[in-house]
């Protein structure tokens, strides 16, 4: 290690004094200001992680959903994977560490991870479309590169594409090319074979909106359509042309507001979906006839994946297991259905897909959804050989073991992807002739709501049971019981959130004012019992 190097450019990336940050479940995220020491420190820790695992390491630059001014860093592993936990301590000291201790910091790291020195590293660098990443995607590449490291930038990219990448690079090209282009003409393939084998294949499957959240999304949707337009015509909205990112628009307003985005005209029964800011988020949507709005959130989509997913495991005759992986946000409604009518065995990990994704990994086929529509589906070597095996099966079973091996190319094995889960359930959409209505209802939602409460210190609240129960601060959980007990099909809980400096309140039930009700009594017990500040929470929203 070059220490003089080090000291030299860190003072150019000096860090703000006592600025604390914490890597979460989405990396760093905070105004995009306060991230420039951040970036050039996730530099150095890419190095060294990349030397560790003798392996090429990720670092994409964005916030997601969170406003245009904000920014955020996280470090994709080699297999896409996010951060190993451990590496995650390391990232959020090297992060807070003041600019004097730096250096002892990143010494001690390497030496607790005995990290050979002399190996190579190799980053490479992704960005979103915020006018703050480019600079800060440089603060990156200085720190990998004072560490000796060498990077590839591949400048503006969706998180998704990131991921696969680095899974690209880390399994010698056998999962496809690391390129643009590989990234487009693997799905698209897969894509456009998939739909070929549609019996019902008329019009009303042909054409999609599709709100890009004034995000990456839409550039990089608008390069990949020409691949599949002979199957899919994507209509993009919220294209960063005129909007703000993420502003009123994308994934997690529609989700969270429960309505449409704004700059998107909506006809009775059109199927339309939303991206977030860096594409790892999707949520379908449509109008009824009677001009009301229906969400198809990450339930749903878990839901019409599985189903699907199943059925061409029993065509193909093999006891391979599938399972489907929730948190407890899933609503409730879900999860009845999956395991009563669908008699698939579900699980519930706590929130933050890292969560979800290892759990997925324990089955053939583990399909994991976030609720806000982050996921995709998973697939074990076991899948992939009976697929290889299947040239000596009948015709049917032949067919079958075809559309498994499509499927898993046009899934991102190696993160949730919106692109890709679109494609996919476009596919499916056709191959099983099913309207947007038709899929919406497999089952009905219960009402719910989500509120956020401020704290003193939302680590007063501490959880059991995948997140479902509260441990700390004493008297809560037995305050939320109570109040759950006055409602029918009714469920709440509390967490901190990972992402924010608050407390996260579900809730649901049989109706959309006992939701509500539910939702506002539980956030007066955790201001009550969790140290609330600011204005007592109001009831209506
Ligand atoms: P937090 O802030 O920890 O609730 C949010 C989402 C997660 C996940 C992360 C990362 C909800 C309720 N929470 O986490 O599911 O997506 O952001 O972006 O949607
Ligand atoms: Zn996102």
């Amino acid at each position: 290690m070059d220490l003089g190097a080090i000291t030299k450019y860190s003072a150019l990336h000096a860090k703000p004094n006592g600025l604390i940050l914490q890597y979460g479940t989405a990396g760093f995220r905070t105004k995009a200001e306060h991230l420039d020491h951040v970036m050039f420190r996730m530099g150095l820790l890419a190095a060294l992680r990349s030397k560790q695992t003798k392996s090429t390491i990720g670092v994409m630059v964005t916030a997601s959903h969170n406003p245009e001014e904000d920014n955020g860093v996280k470090l994709v592993d080699p297999l896409g994977e996010m951060l190993a936990p451990s590496w995650e301590e390391h990232a959020t000291c090297l992060a807070n560490a003041e600019e004097q201790d730096m250096q002892t910091v990143l010494i001690d790291i390497s030496e607790k991870e005995a990290v050979n020195l002399q190996q190579d590293a190799f980053v490479v660098v992704g960005r979103d479309t915020r006018p703050s990443s480019e600079k800060l995607s440089q603060s990156v590449i200085d720190g990998v590169t004072v560490l000796g490291g060498q990077f590839h930038d591949y400048g503006l990219l969706t998180t998704p594409q990131l991921h696969y990448m680095v899974y690209c690079r880390n399994t010698g090209s056998r999962y496809g090319k690391a390129t643009l282009e590989g990234y487009y003409q693997k799905l698209s393939k897969a894509f456009v074979e998939l739909i070929k084998q549609a019996s019902c294949s008329g019009d009303e499957y042909r054409s999609l909106k599709v709100d890009c959240a004034n995000g990456i999304g839409a550039l990089k949707l608008r390069e990949m359509e020409h691949y599949f337009a002979q199957a899919l015509s994507v209509q993009l909205f919220n294209d960063g042309s005129k909007g703000k990112l993420n502003h009123l628009c994308g994934a997690d307003f529609v989700k969270s507001h429960q309505k449409p985005p704004q700059g998107m005209e909506i006809k009775s029964n059109e199927r339309c979906c939303s991206f977030d800011g860096d594409a790892d988020r999707i949520v379908y949507y449509y109008h009824d006839a009677d001009g009301h709005f229906h969400l198809i959130d990450g339930d749903k989509i878990a839901t019409l994946i599985s189903s699907f997913l199943k059925e061409l495991l029993v065509e193909i005759g093999e006891s391979l297991n599938i399972g489907v992986v929730q948190t407890a946000y899933a609503n409730g409604s879900s999860t009845r259905y999956l395991e009563e009518v669908m008699k698939v065995p579900v699980y519930c990990t706590k929130t933050g897909v890292k969560h979800l994704h290892h759990k997925a990994q324990e089955f053939d086929i583990g399909v994991y959804f976030e609720a806000n529509g982050h996921g995709t589906a998973l697939f074990s070597t076991a899948v992939e050989m009976k697929i290889k095996q299947s040239e000596q099966l009948e015709e049917k079973k032949r067919k079958a073991a075809k559309m498994l091996e499509n499927i898993i190319d046009l899934f991102n094995q190696a993160a949730g992807d919106a692109i890709s889960d679109m494609l996919v359930i476009e596919a499916i959409l056709a191959l099983k002739g099913l309207t947007v209505q038709q899929w919406d209802a497999l089952y009905t939602d219960l009402p719910n709501r989500q509120l956020k409460v401020q704290v003193a210190d939302r680590r007063v609240i501490s959880t059991t049971n995948a997140e479902r129960q509260a441990v700390t601060p004493p008297g809560l959980q037995e305050a939320i019981n109570d109040l759950v007990k006055k409602y029918k099909l009714s469920r709440a809980f509390v967490r901190p959130s990972g992402t924010e400096d608050v407390v996260r309140v579900y809730a649901e039930a049989d109706s959309q004012e006992s939701a509500d009700h539910l939702a506002h009594e539980v956030s007066l017990a955790v201001f009550q019992l969790a140290g609330g500040i600011g204005e007592r929470p109001q009831p209506g929203f």
